[in-house]
C-alpha cells in the first residue's frame, strides 16, 4: 500500500483510544445504490468523483472475526483460502495498514457470508465494512461509524456505505487528502420500503467492477455527463427519500442504474454485464408499471435484477416473479 494510503490511516488513527483484545469482531450489511458510485477521483484514497445513496439490506451481509497472528491466515466460512488467491492478496495489502497500528505481523481472519449465495451480491463491501469493525473492536480504538467509513473506503469504495443500516448517503467531498468523504445514515425509517432479489444465472463476471469502472472512465466518449448527472440524481433521490416518496424513489433510481450501464456500454471496448434473461425481467417489470403497479429496478455490475416495491405489493411480486428473494432494509 502506499504512503499516501498509510498517512491517511494514521490521520484517522491520530486521537483513537488503545485498548487491545484478544479478538474482534464486526458484522456489516450489504448495500444496494440507488445512486451509483461509478467513477474515482482518486484511485490510491478510493475517492469518488460522485456522491451515492445506498440502502443496506439489514441482516444479510458479512461477520468478520480478527485475531492477531505471526502470519496471515484467511477464512471464508470455514475454507482456508489459498494465500495465492487474489482475494487473499488484496485482503493482505489492505491489512499492510494496519499491521503496526495493531502491533500483529499477521492476522488471522473469519469471514462468514450471509448473504445468500444465490443472490449473487458483492461482498467487497459488507467484507471491507465488517473488517475495520473488527479492527477497531480489536485495537479498542472506539473510532465513531464516519471514521470507520473512511477506513473501509480503502478497501472499496461501496464498503464505505455498508457501516450504517437503512438509507446512506456516501458524500464525494472535494479535498484531496480525502477526509470529506465519509458515509453517513439518513434519520429514515420506512418498513414499506422492500427489495427483491431475482437472480439471473451467469458464470463468472466479464470484468470486475473496479476495472470496468476505470475504463468507463477512461473511454466512455459521454462520461464527462456523469459526475453532473449523478450529482442531480443524489439530489433528487434524497430529497425523494426524506419525503418517503416510493415513486420518485424507483423512477430515479432505475433512470440513474440505466445510464451507469449506457456508459459503460459505450466504452471502447464495450462493456456489458447484462444478459438476455436480465433484459426479459426489466421488459417484465416495465410492463407491469405499465399496467399500474409501481414496481422499479437497479442493476449493480452483473446480470442481476433487485426490484424495487412496497410492502403493499409483496404478494403480487411473490407471484409474479417465482423464485425472488425478498429483502427487508426496515424488518417486517
Ligand atoms: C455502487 N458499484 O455504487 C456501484 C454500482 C457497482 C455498481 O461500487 O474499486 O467494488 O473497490 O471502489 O466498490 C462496485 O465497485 O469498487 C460498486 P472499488 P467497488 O455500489
Amino acid at each position: 500500500m502506499s504512503d499516501l494510503q498509510h498517512q491517511f490511516v494514521k490521520n484517522i488513527l491520530l486521537r483513537a483510544s488503545h485498548g487491545a483484545n484478544e479478538q474482534g469482531r464486526g458484522f456489516a450489511p450489504a448495500n444496494i445504490a440507488l445512486c451509483k458510485y461509478w467513477g474515482k477521483r482518486d484511485q490510491e484514497l478510493n475517492l469518488p468523483l460522485n456522491s451515492s445513496i445506498s440502502i443496506s439490506i439489514g441482516e444479510k451481509g458479512t461477520l468478520t472475526e480478527i485475531s492477531r497472528r505471526s502470519s496471515d491466515q484467511f477464512f471464508l466460512n470455514d475454507q482456508l483460502i489459498d494465500d495465492s488467491n487474489i482475494f487473499s492478496k488484496r485482503l493482505s495489502l489492505f491489512l499492510d495498514l494496519f499491521r503496526n497500528h495493531c502491533r500483529a505481523p499477521g492476522f488471522e481472519v473469519r469471514t462468514f457470508n450471509t448473504i445468500p449465495t444465490a443472490a449473487g451480491l458483492a461482498s467487497s463491501a459488507s467484507g471491507y465494512a465488517a473488517l475495520v469493525l473488527a479492527l477497531d473492536d480489536l485495537s479498542g480504538w472506539q473510532l465513531d461509524r464516519k471514521k470507520l467509513s473512511m477506513l473501509a473506503r480503502l478497501g472499496s469504495g461501496s464498503a464505505t456505505r455498508s457501516l450504517f443500516s437503512g438509507f446512506v448517503v456516501w458524500y464525494a467531498g472535494i479535498a484531496k487528502d480525502g477526509m470529506d468523504s465519509y458515509a453517513e445514515q439518513l434519520e429514515i425509517n420506512w418498513p414499506e420500503f422492500k427489495l427483491g432479489l431475482i437472480k439471473i444465472e451467469h458464470n463468472a463476471k466479464p470484468i470486475s467492477s473496479r476495472i470496468a469502472m476505470q475504463k468507463t472512465v477512461e473511454t466512455s466518449p459521454r462520461f464527462n455527463e456523469w459526475p453532473k448527472r449523478a450529482a442531480s440524481d443524489f439530489n433528487d433521490i434524497r430529497e425523494a427519500i426524506l419525503e418517503y416518496n416510493f415513486d420518485k424513489v424507483g423512477q430515479l433510481s432505475e433512470e440513474n442504474a440505466l445510464e451507469m450501464h449506457a456508459l459503460m456500454n459505450e466504452a471502447i471496448p464495450s462493456i456489458n454485464y447484462l444478459l438476455p434473461e436480465t433484459y426479459s425481467q426489466m421488459k417484465k417489470i416495465n410492463d407491469i408499471r405499465k399496467n399500474g403497479l409501481p414496481v422499479y429496478f437497479t442493476i449493480d455490475a452483473g446480470p442481476n435484477i433487485k426490484l424495487l416495491f412496497q410492502k403493499k405489493h409483496i404478494d403480487y411480486v411473490k407471484d409474479e416473479f417465482n423464485s425472488i428473494e425478498i429483502i427487508n432494509p426496515f424488518g417486517d
